[in-house]
């Protein structure tokens, strides 16, 4: 490969977006000020959902504000020091979800999202608008145009957006399944095929396997471009220690009958030389002895540091990310 690298990158929120700050900053580090033309992030849109009129886009806004340096990190969602006025008075008129909060500067992006997209804007084309406030360094791609908001289902039958399940319930109903309705109708967004069939190295982000990166690869049409892909693909562990980092994937996993483990995360991703989308995995040191277990699986482990607690961490797992697909 000759000049930088061009990386396409699957993400979800909080995990999504540390990753894409550290596969930024490690192509930074490589004397690339500017990566956006290297850097394609491909983003769940699953968690998206429509709240007092507006639609909202949690993982898509949680990547772009944390590239622009806006996101409440504390948190992990919406943006630093926002205010709540417009959410109060949408309280006492009894709109919207009592238990999901919309800060006054995050909904400045919904109402101008909404618009654009009454306009006729397809959320590829308000994304690329939305792109250029910032220098966010990545060009961000939603997974698809359609609506396929994830509805967790029940086991007495009864269907909920995942955001009430997440917010309200905090995910202690337990799950029967996850549905994306119409997603098997749904097309990749433009660019998403592509920008993998011409990437160098292809990166699964330590998002939650079945709510984040499970829609994505649902979506007709990506599983198979990964396979097809030239460039390898490399995987990074949600699970450190047999545990979740953060969120509550392991309730999703146990729903899919998933153990909560680094080997398990790889077997359900598959290698890609047996159907699968991963060359290689990598784990935290803490889940060294799951090595082997992986190797079996066809996949190549590679025990790495992956807790990203800083900037400084976020980077060397990126670049560990980029140099485990040989780029
Ligand atoms: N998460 C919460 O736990 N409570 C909230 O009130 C809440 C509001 C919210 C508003 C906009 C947004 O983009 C995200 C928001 N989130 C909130 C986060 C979100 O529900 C989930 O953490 C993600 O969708 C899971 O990746």
């Amino acid at each position: 490969m000759t000049g930088a690298p061009r990386v396409v990158v699957l993400a979800g929120g909080v995990g999504g977006s540390k990753f894409v700050l550290g596969v930024r900053s490690a192509l930074r580090a490589r004397g690339l000020d500017d990566p956006t033309a290297h850097l394609t992030v491909v983003v769940n849109t699953g968690d998206d959902l429509w709240l007092s009129g507006v639609r909202l886009q949690p993982d898509v806004d949680s990547i772009t504000y944390a590239l622009a340096g806006v996101n409440d990190a504390e948190r992990g969602w919406g943006r630093a020091g926002d205010t709540e006025r417009v959410n109060g008075e949408l309280g006492e008129w009894g709109a919207g979800w009592p238990w999901f909060t919309l800060g006054d500067l995050d909904l400045g992006t919904h109402l101008a999202r909404t618009g654009w997209l009454r306009e006729g804007l397809t959320p590829t084309q308000v994304l690329e608008r939305m792109s250029h406030r910032w220098r966010l360094g990545a060009r961000l791609l939603p997974m698809t145009d359609a609506e396929v908001d994830t509805v967790v289902v029940l086991r007495d039958g009864t269907r909920l957006h995942f955001q009430e399940w997440w917010t309200r319930h905090r995910a202690t109903l337990a799950p029967a399944r996850f549905e994306n309705p119409g997603i098997g109708d749904a097309l990749p967004a433009p660019g998403v095929t592509e920008a993998i069939a011409a990437a160098d190295a292809v990166l699964i982000a330590p998002s939650n396997p079945v709510v984040s990166i499970g829609p994505i690869l649902a979506v007709p049409g990506v599983r198979e471009a990964l396979r097809s892909a030239s460039a390898p693909v490399v995987g990074v562990s949600p699970i450190i220690g047999g545990k979740v980092v953060r969120g509550m994937a392991d309730v999703c996993l146990t729903a899919i009958g998933v153990e909560t483990s680094a080997a398990a995360v790889a077997s359900l991703y598959g290698a890609r030389a047996a159907g699968g989308v991963l060359d290689a995995w990598l784990i935290a040191e803490e889940d060294a002895p799951a090595a082997a277990e992986v190797a079996g699986l066809g996949i190549r482990p590679l025990v790495r540091p992956l807790w990203m607690t800083d900037a400084s961490r976020r980077t060397a797992l990126g670049e560990a990310a980029l140099a485990a697909a040989g780029v």
